[in-house]
């Protein structure tokens, strides 16, 4: 590995990265979204391995200025946004490669999705801010590799037409969802009797329902393999991800829900199962690391070299595998009641779950009243407008309002 990365780092230090013309044939040209998290930085690694064959068009961040500024000078995007508008100057003093046109607001995102000069945009954003880049990404036909499963679980109905029965429009970045697709790859989708995704199960499978009632945010941001953001750490904790992947796996395959299956697996080795009608099961393994669904979802169906650990099957190796614990867990249980629902309802969970996480991070309300907020949100809001972006963001609305007044 450090051979590896001593190689690529002479290419890239001999040759500036601005020689990658857009012009040329086999550089994907990318666009990402929140470049600044965890699957952002984890992005840039890979185009830090792979020159060649990808060019950083734009990047965006909501607040980070800082890292935003860093990832600037070295990948000399095009364009970059800065969202939040607070520390524009001081980004703008930050930025030594001058050729970077710098941006600022909201709007300017959205204009960047849709830019002809991106083929592929990466949406790791955060929550249901991250359904209006997807949909207008493919509107304006880009490939879109999906961090953000809220787009899914919100606006999954309104992405399904551009799904179209291939996979190749919207390809899913989170770990289960890549895994599917990679057991998938050669098969038929009439010939799939069930989807089985995994769960760690997160730092509370093995606590009683009285211990979990007393956790505590410190306890639910420990997640056993994963190092994710905040928001997705507490939800591995409640297991509400898990109904939320059940949710974008609906969409993303276009399976029934009683096609789709959860099933707890603490080592994290295997990322999810298909069983076909023949009885045959494939699974896609890997030691926990996101680079691998992120580049898989930039070279689908192809794969490239990637310099990471591999499970050492000379060593002692043990997988184990159990149900998920509804009553422990009623998350989960909520996630597949909204679906089950249908319209609105996948759009309340997500927007409630939203705010009652950001609650219980700020300490305002204890563990167990994350899934009391959202049940509570639930049966309380009603709708009965045809879906579409402008009722799903009014019922986000009114969804966070009352979650937040709960
Ligand atoms: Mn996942």
């Amino acid at each position: 590995m450090v051979f590896y990365r001593a190689v690529f780092g002479r290419i890239l230090s001999s040759r500036p990265i601005h020689h990658h013309k857009v012009t040329e044939v086999n550089t994907q040209r990318l666009l990402i979204l929140g470049s600044t998290g965890s699957i952002g930085t984890q992005t840039l690694d890979i185009v830090r391995a792979h020159p060649e064959n990808l060019s950083v068009y734009a990047i965006t961040a909501h607040t980070n200025w800082e890292t935003l500024a860093n990832q600037i000078n070295e990948f000399r995007p095009s364009h970059a946004v800065l969202v939040d508008e607070t520390h524009f100057s001081q980004l703008k003093q930050a930025v030594t490669h001058t050729q970077t046109e710098l941006l600022c607001g909201p709007e300017e995102l959205n204009n960047i999705v849709k830019s002809g000069d991106v083929d592929t945009v990466i949406n790791s954003l955060v929550g249901f801010s991250g359904f209006l880049p997807t949909i207008s990404a493919l509107k304006s036909g880009k490939k879109v590799a999906l961090a953000n499963k809220e787009s899914l679980v919100v606006g999954g109905e309104l992405l399904a037409p551009y799904l179209n029965g291939r996979y190749d429009r919207l390809i899913p970045i989170d770990s289960e969802h890549s895994a599917i697709l990679q057991c998938m790859a050669g098969e038929k989708l009439g010939n799939v009797e069930k989807l089985i995704i995994t769960a760690s199960g997160g730092p509370f499978r093995t606590w009683s329902k009285h211990q979990i009632q007393k956790a505590t945010v410190h306890d639910a941001l420990k997640h056993p393999n994963w190092d994710m953001g905040a928001k997705i750490t507490i939800d591995s904790a409640t297991m509400m991800n898990k109904g939320l992947e059940v949710i974008e796996a609906h969409w993303l395959f276009g399976l029934p829900l009683n096609q789709i299956e959860a099933v707890v697996h603490p080592q994290s080795i295997v990322h999810s199962m298909v069983l076909f009608n023949d009885g045959s099961m494939k699974a896609q393994m890997g030691l926990p690391d996101m680079r691998l669904p992120i580049q898989y979802a930039l070279t689908f169906p192809d794969r490239w070299p990637l310099a990471a650990r591999h499970i050492d099957w000379t060593t002692r190796q043990q997988l184990t595998f159990e149900p998920v614990d509804l009553e422990r867990f009623p998350c989960f249980d909520l996630a597949l009641q909204a679906i089950d629902a249908g319209g609105f309802a996948p759009a309340i969970l997500n927007a409630s779950n939203e705010i009652a996480v950001e609650r219980f991070l700020k300490e305002e309300i204890s563990y167990i009243q994350i899934s009391e907020i959202v049940a509570k949100s639930l049966s309380h809001i009603t709708n009965s407008d045809t879906l579409s972006v402008e009722s799903l963001e009014a019922v986000d609305r009114e969804a966070r309002a009352f979650a937040r007044t709960v």
